[in-house]
């Protein structure tokens, strides 16, 4: 699976980062505490959006 295309097709807005809020739009059935779970400590600049470095790490 190509990481990038999955990026972009979570990142609705095509702003270049990935909100949780655009995860929860792409994966409705992913439970909040799994998000919660992959989200702790993921968010290395701590600006509450994921980049797609950031990302990699979330599915790398
Ligand atoms: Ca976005
Ligand atoms: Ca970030």
């Amino acid at each position: 699976m190509d990481l990038k295309a999955t990026f972009d097709a979570i990142d609705a807005d095509s702003d270049g980062y990935v909100t949780e809020a655009e995860i929860v739009a792409h994966f409705p059935q992913l439970p909040a505490e799994a998000l919660g779970a992959y989200a702790t400590g993921l968010d290395a600049d701590g600006d509450g959006r994921y980049s797609f470095e950031e990302f990699s790490r979330l599915l790398g």
